[in-house]
């Protein structure tokens, strides 16, 4: 007999991938279902987020969360027994309301996540479903594609190159298992060609090479030549996904690139990533423009956004109002799906419908700071999100969210339906590589 009212929840200290503390929930349900999650962090986050709660003062750099396991054991779980874990929009609405902020901070964003993905689990192993599916209901849902990091920059790498994410995406593979395969063969390529140039700086945060370039196009130009050293054709098999995270280097209407030791205005950097566009196989933008700069990225949109996918992530911060926002304006064609930006998986939600009822391509993403958690992962495919980013192709916190859905496409057989290209809203090159 299934009981999914919440017996017992608590919260603890454990550690991310950057070697923070993070906060770790476990809920624990009367008929003995169990669920467990751990909240990710951001580094280059947008102004609209939800906050985290940190402990402040010296002790790892002010970055500490016993204030927010605090929020969990003291004030959370109290409010949360006996409530039904299986109507995840009442227990989200209860965190919403007990917090009383609008940008989460007196409980925490991280407690208050890590506590709506741990009931959300602990639900689906009480009514005995995969995640994914308790989260489908059965719904035909596609298998995502994956945008997979090969270089890092911007806040990722100390600013190594001004853009923060040089990813590869494969629309043209036949499955997902496929486009893991091929990215593998181009993440070899790159590193082969960054030995044989001295370029290899390290390791960035989400495990992509901290390449040693001096500028943003020799990053392009390399993992063009990557694409093309593993066997793939640039654009109509594998194109080239770029975070710019152009926060991060601008606001009101100015950038200013380190690389490049130069300001730019909003027209400027159009111009300079339209450039970009017309040379490279780039097939996605995320955040091209500052998340304070709206015309800019309604420009940018107008321009480029029927040849590439044109993602907000801090300009839409998980935000179903401001994903219907920028709909209505034409300032983006594709939102990025982060359930700690918006604070509880109810919420996330639905930014996510938002996107898809307006027409918007939709991605599921991790943070730069992550763990074994691989809540992401079944939301990608639960939701239909149609596409995933969880950083690069190494390191266990990534493997384990891409490790993850290969299990997911195992279970759904051959029922399993890669998204492909079928991913993307805009019209692109797709429309002439379909029969190929
Ligand atoms: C982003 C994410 C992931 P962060 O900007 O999309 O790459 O970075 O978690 O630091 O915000
Ligand atoms: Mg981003």
């Amino acid at each position: 007999m299934t009981d999914a009212r919440i017996a017992k929840l608590y919260g603890r200290r454990v550690w991310d991938s950057r070697g923070r503390p993070t906060v770790e929930v476990e809920a624990h349900l009367a008929d003995g279902a169990v669920g467990r999650a751990i909240a990710p962090a951001g580094a280059s986050t947008g102004q609209g987020e939800a906050l985290d709660l940190r402990d402040g003062g010296s002790r790892f750099g002010g970055l500490d969360v016993h204030r927010a396991v605090s929020s969990v054991n003291t004030e959370i779980a109290p409010a949360l027994k006996e409530q039904d874990a299986a109507d995840q929009e009442f227990i989200d609405q209860l965190l919403v309301n007990l917090d009383g902020t609008s940008d989460r901070s007196r409980l925490g964003g991280n407690a208050i996540v890590a506590t709506s993905m741990a009931v959300l689990h602990a639900a689906a192993a009480s009514a005995d479903k995969p995640l994914w599916l308790h989260l489908s209901g059965g719904r035909p849902v596609r298998i995502p594609l994956p945008e997979i990091q090969i270089f890092g920059g911007g806040a990722h790498a100390d600013r190594r190159v001004d853009v923060q994410d040089f990813m590869v995406v494969c629309p043209a593979a036949g499955s997902f298992s496929e486009a893991l395969d091929w990215t593998a063969e181009i993440y070899r390529a790159a590193g082969s060609l960054m030995r044989k140039a001295g370029k290899t700086g390290g390791v960035a945060d989400e495990g992509g090479f901290w390449p040693a370039f001096d500028s943003n196009e020799e990053a392009l130009e390399t993992l063009t030549l990557a694409i093309e050293n593993a066997g793939f054709a640039p654009s109509a098999q594998v194109g080239i996904s770029l975070d710019i995270a152009a926060s991060q280097f601008g606001s009101a209407g100015k950038y200013r690139l380190a690389l490049d030791d130069s300001a730019l205005d909003t027209g400027a950097l159009i111009e300079m990533l339209g450039r970009w566009i017309e040379t490279y196989p780039i097939l996605s933008i995320e955040d091209p423009l500052g998340e304070d700069d709206p015309e800019g990225m309604i420009e940018f949109t107008r321009r480029y956004g029927d040849r590439c996918q044109v993602i907000g992530d801090d300009f839409l911060v998980t935000n179903a109002k401001r994903v219907q926002a920028a709909a209505a304006d034409g300032a983006a064609n594709a939102v990025l799906i982060k359930p700690n930006q918006a604070g509880t998986v109810t919420e996330a939600l639905a930014a996510l419908r938002a996107g898809q009822e307006a027409g918007f391509a939709t991605i599921v993403s991790a943070r730069s700071g992550e763990s074994e958690d691989v809540t992401i992962a079944h939301l990608s495919v639960g939701w239909d999100a149609g596409q995933l980013k969880v950083g690069s192709f190494t390191r266990s916190e990534r493997m384990a969210k891409w490790n993850e859905v290969l299990r997911i496409e195992e279970a759904l057989g051959n029922s399993a339906e890669f998204s492909g290209w079928s991913a993307f809203t805009f019209a692109g090159p797709k429309a002439s590589t379909d029969a190929s």
